[in-house]
C-alpha cells in the first residue's frame, strides 16, 4: 500500500472539477501541466487565466522531500517558525553525507559514526514535527521519491534541485531552497511565477544503445544549460509513452541541467506497470479512474504549436548514444569518431579511470540490469576491464533486488566497488585523492547529471562525462573515450578482437522487488515531548540568528567579488568535504565563493580588499568589511547560480553582509533563495553593464526608498578616477517579496505573522 493514500484520493476527487473548470477559463484545451498546476492553487478552484512566464501564483503542494544537506538549514528554519508540526506530508533523506571509499559497508559505518551528530539531529527534527526519516543506506531521495510517493497528477517540491525526477511518474515536481519549503511545511502557500510551456515530442522508438539518458543529453544540447529556464518541459508522443517509467525518471531528473522548473510526462501504461510494482496497486487504481486528467487534452498533443510556447521535436529512431562534457552537461558529442576528433582538438584525456554508475539519475533497477549486461558479456568474452568502476544503487530496495537477482554479484566479478545508496560521487563525497587539487589530469565517465569542475572527486583536472548507464559501463571497460560499441572492437585476454553486443536488460524486476529493511523511521504520532538537541559547541550544527534588513540606505557599498564565467552553486558553496558544515552557518560561510573566478585575476579564491589594498580569500576578505560594517555586492554572469538548490548559496553571503548579487541572469531555484534570505538578488537591464563595473568602484544605491514591483532600481558605480556610471537594474520582486526584504528575511516575516 502506499504512503498518504488518502492525501492522494483527496487530490483525485477534486481533479474533474478543478480541471474541467480550469479548461473553460482557460478556454482552450489544457497541457498536463496546466491541469496539475489548476489543480493545485492555493485558493481553491481556478477562476482566472495566468499568463505564463509573468503571474505570481499561490499553490498548495501536496508533499515535500529534503534530503540531509539541505534539511538541515530548512528543518533550523522550520523549527523557527512557531509551528507543532509540518502541514503537509514531508519526509527527509540521508544520502549526501557518506562518502564512497571502500565500499557499501564500511562506508556507511563510517558516515554513521562521523555525521551522527546530524543523522541524530535530522530525525529527532523528523520524529518531532511528523517528518517520515529514510535512514542513511535507505537509498537517494529521488529514487526512494519515485518508488514511494510520486503519484500522476500531483504536485510536490523538494529541497534539491532534482526533485524534479518524479516527473517519470507524472508529477509536477519542483526544486526549491529550504525557505520555500518552509513555508509549505509551516501551511502557508507556495508561490511560483506560473511557468511557460516547452513541449518535447518524442517520435520513433529508442533501440540498441540509445537510451533514455540521451535523449536528455540531446535536449541539454538543444537548450543548453538555460534554454529550460522558468519553463516546465513536457514529453508527449509516441517514444514517450513506450519508454519505462524510470527512464521517463532520468529524462526528467537532468530537466535541472537546462534550468527547467520541471519536467513532466503524461500518465501512461508504464508508470502503472511501475506503480504496481512497487507495491503501489492502490495508487494505480485511482490514477485509472481519472486516467484523461492525468495527460494533456488529445488535441494539444495533435497541435502542441498552438498550446506550448515552444516546440522539439527528436525522433528517438534516429537518436545516437552521446557523452556531455567536460565541464558543463549541455556539450553533447556522439560516441567513438565525433568523441576522437573533439577530444584530440581539446587535449582531452582519452584514457578513462573510471566509470561510475549510479546517483538519482540512472540507478534504477532497470539501469543496472542493462548495465551488467555489458558487464556480463565482457566476462564472457574474456574483456580485461580498463578502468576503474563504482556503482550506487539507488535504494535499497532497488540494492537487495539487483542482488537478489544477481545484478550486482557481476559486477564485482569485474572488481566493481559497489558503494552505499547514496550520492557519493555525484557530489564529490568520493575518497578518490590525497591531494585532489594538485592531482593530475584524466578523464572519467558517469551516469550522473552534473560535471563541472572539481564535482565529483575536487580536482579541477578531472573531464567528467556523462552518459548513459550502459555507454558508461562499455566505455569504462574499453578504458577509452573515443570507443564506440557499435562498431569498434576490443582484443579480449586470448588476443582475439570481440565486439560488444546490444546491451538488454528489465524495465522491472522480473521476480518484482523485494526488501529486508528499506530504512523508514515513521514519526510518532505526537512528537511533541522529543527533544531536539543543538550544542551551542557544535561545528556542524548552529541554531539561526535572524538577519537584520539591510535596508534601503546602501551607500558607500565595495565590490566582494566579479565572476568571471561560469559561476555555478558549486563555485559559490562547494559540496565535497564542505557538505559537514551544512548545518552551522558561520563554519560553512568559509567556503562562500571560494570557486567563483575573480574577474580581475582570472584566480579563485583571491580578492582585493579595497580597505588595505591586499588581496585574499574571498570570505576573510568580506568577513574584514563585515567587521567594519561596510556592506558589499557580488557581480556575475549569466545563469549564475545555476545547479543545486542549495540556499546556502545565499544564505553565507547574506550573514557576511553582502548586499545585492548583480548578475546578466539567474538561474531560477538560487534568484528565489536570495529573495527570502532578505537579499537584493538584481539583473543588469543593459547586460554590457557588467563590464562598467570596476574592482576598486564605490556603489550607490539611489532609490532603494522606491523598490516596488516592475520598477527599475538605479545603482551608481562611482569608478577611482572619480567618473561615475549610472546603472539601470532589473528585477523581478512582487510586493510580498519586497516584504520579505524590508523585514530581513522571508522567515522573519513568518515569524512576526505566527506571533501576531
Ligand atoms: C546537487 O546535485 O548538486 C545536490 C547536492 O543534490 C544539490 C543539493 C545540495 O546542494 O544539497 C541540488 O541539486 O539541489
Ligand atoms: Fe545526490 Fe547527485 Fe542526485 Fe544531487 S544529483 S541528489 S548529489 S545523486
Amino acid at each position: 500500500m502506499a504512503f498518504d493514500i488518502e492525501m492522494i484520493k483527496d487530490v483525485y476527487s477534486r481533479t474533474k472539477e478543478r480541471v474541467d473548470i480550469a479548461r473553460e477559463v482557460v478556454g482552450r484545451p489544457l497541457t498536463l501541466s496546466e491541469k496539475i498546476l489548476y489543480n493545485h492553487l492555493w485558493d481553491g478552484n481556478p477562476t482566472k487565466a495566468f499568463e505564463r512566464g509573468k503571474d505570481y501564483v499561490d499553490f498548495a503542494p501536496d508533499r515535500i522531500a529534503c534530503q540531509d544537506a539541505t534539511a538541515q538549514m530548512a528543518l533550523l528554519q522550520f523549527m523557527q517558525a512557531g509551528k507543532s508540526k509540518v502541514a503537509v506530508p514531508t519526509t527527509v533523506h540521508c544520502d549526501h553525507l557518506i562518502q564512497a571509499k571502500e565500499g557499501a559497508a564500511a562506508d556507511l559505518k563510517h558516515a554513521n559514526s562521523v555525521s551522527s551528530e546530524v543523522f541524530n539531529f535530522l530525525e529527532s527534527v523528523s520524529n518531532k514535527y511528523g517528518i517520515g526519516f529514510w535512514k542513511p543506506g535507505a537509498g537517494i531521495i529521488h529514487q526512494v521519491v519515485l518508488e514511494n510517493y510520486a503519484f500522476p497528477g500531483g504536485m510536490m517540491i523538494g529541497t534539491d534541485s532534482h526533485t524534479v525526477n518524479a516527473g517519470g511518474l507524472g508529477m509536477v515536481a519542483i526544486g526549491v531552497g529550504g525557505a520555500d519549503a518552509v513555508d509549505v511545511m509551516a501551511g502557508m502557500a507556495w508561490e511560483l511565477k506560473f511557468p511557460k510551456l516547452i513541449g518535447v515530442k518524442l517520435t520513433g522508438k529508442l533501440s540498441g544503445w540509445t537510451a533514455p539518458k540521451d535523449v536528455i543529453l540531446k535536449v541539454a544540447e538543444i537548450l543548453t544549460v538555460k534554454g529550460g529556464t522558468g519553463a516546465i518541459v513536457e514529453y508527449f508522443g509516441p517514444g514517450a509513452i513506450a519508454m519505462s517509467c524510470t527512464g521517463k525518471g532520468t529524462i526528467c531528473n537532468m530537466g535541472a541541467e537546462i534550468g527547467a522548473t520541471t519536467s513532466t510526462f503524461g500518465y501512461d501504461e508504464s508508470m502503472e506497470r511501475y506503480l504496481r510494482s512497487t507495491d503501489r496497486a492502490d495508487v494505480a487504481d485511482a490514477a485509472n479512474a481519472v486516467k484523461e486528467y492525468l495527460t494533456a487534452d488529445a488535441e494539444v498533443y495533435a497541435n502542441p504549436e498552438h498550446y506550448f510556447d515552444q516546440v522539439i521535436e527528436i525522433n528517438l529512431t534516429e537518436l545516437g548514444p552521446l557523452l556531455n562534457g567536460p565541464f558543463t552537461p549541455d556539450l553533447s558529442t556522439s560516441v567513438g569518431k565525433d568523441m576522437k576528433e573533439k577530444a584530440t582538438a581539446n587535449d582531452w584525456p582519452i584514457a578513462v579511470e573510471w566509470g561510475l554508475i549510479g546517483s538519482c539519475t540512472n540507478s534504477s533497477y532497470e539501469d543496472l540490469s542493462r548495465a551488467s549486461s555489458i558487464a556480463q558479456q565482457a566476462i564472457d568474452k574474456g574483456i580485461k576491464m580498463k578502468s576503474e568502476l563504482g556503482i550506487n544503487p539507488g535504494s535499497e530496495q532497488v540494492r537487495y533486488t539487483a542482488e537478489r537477482d544477481g545484478i550486482l554479484q557481476v559486477f564485482e566479478r569485474l572488481d566493481a566497488k559497489i558503494f552505499t545508496n547514496a550520492c557519493g560521487p555525484c557530489i564529490g563525497q568520493w575518497a578518490r585523492y590525497s591531494d585532489p587539487k594538485n592531482a593530475p589530469k584524466n578523464s572519467i565517465v558517469h551516469s550522473f547529471n552534473r560535471n563541472f569542475a572539481k564535482r565529483a572527486d575536487g580536482n579541477p583536472n578531472t573531464h567528467a562525462f556523462v552518459a548513459s548507464p550502459e555507454i558508461t559501463a562499455a566505455i569504462a571497460i574499453a578504458g577509452r573515450l573515443d570507443f564506440n560499441p557499435m562498431t569498434d572492437t576490443l582484443i579480449n585476454e586470448d588476443g582475439q578482437e570481440v565486439m560488444f553486443d546490444e546491451p538488454t536488460g528489465w524495465e522491472l524486476p522480473p521476480k518484482g522487488f523485494a526488501v529486508q529493511d528499506n530504512g523508514y523511521l515513521a514519526p510518532e504520532v505526537d512528537g511533541s515531548h522529543v527533544q531536539v538537541n543543538v550544542s551551542p559547541t557544535s561545528e556542524r550544527l548552529q541554531l539561526l540568528e535572524p538577519f537584520e534588513p539591510l535596508g534601503n540606505n546602501i551607500y558607500g557599498a565595495r565590490l566582494l567579488i566579479k565572476a568571471f564565467g561560469k559561476c555555478t552553486t558549486d563555485h559559490i558553496s562547494m559540496a565535497g568535504p564542505w557538505l559537514r558544515f551544512r548545518g552551522h552557518l558561520d563554519n560553512i560561510s568559509n567556503n562562500c565563493l571560494i570557486g567563483a573566478v575573480n574577474a580581475y585575476n582570472q584566480k579563485t579564491n583571491f580578492v582585493k580588499n579595497q580597505l588595505t589594498g591586499e588581496y585574499g580569500g574571498v570570505p576573510d576578505v568580506q568577513r574584514q568589511y563585515k567587521a567594519k560594517g561596510i556592506k558589499t555586492i557580488v557581480v556575475g554572469d549569466h545563469n549564475y547560480g545555476e545547479g543545486s538548490s542549495r540556499e546556502h548559496a545565499a544564505m553565507e553571503p547574506r550573514f557576511l553582509g553582502v548586499a545585492a548579487v548583480i548578475v546578466k541572469s539567474f538561474a531560477r531555484i538560487h534568484e528565489t533563495n536570495l529573495k527570502k534570505q532578505g537579499m537584493l538578488g538584481l539583473t543588469f537591464a543593459n547586460e554590457a553593464d557588467y563590464d562598467l563595473i570596476q574592482e576598486d568602484d564605490i556603489f550607490n544605491f539611489l532609490d532603494l526608498k522606491e523598490f516596488a514591483p516592475d520598477k527599475q532600481l538605479t545603482l551608481e558605480a562611482v569608478h577611482a578616477d572619480g567618473s561615475i556610471n549610472i546603472i539601470k537594474l532589473n528585477h523581478t520582486y512582487n510586493d510580498a517579496q519586497i516584504a520579505w526584504y524590508n523585514e530581513g528575511s522571508a522567515l522573519n516575516l513568518i515569524k512576526k505573522q505566527n506571533a501576531s
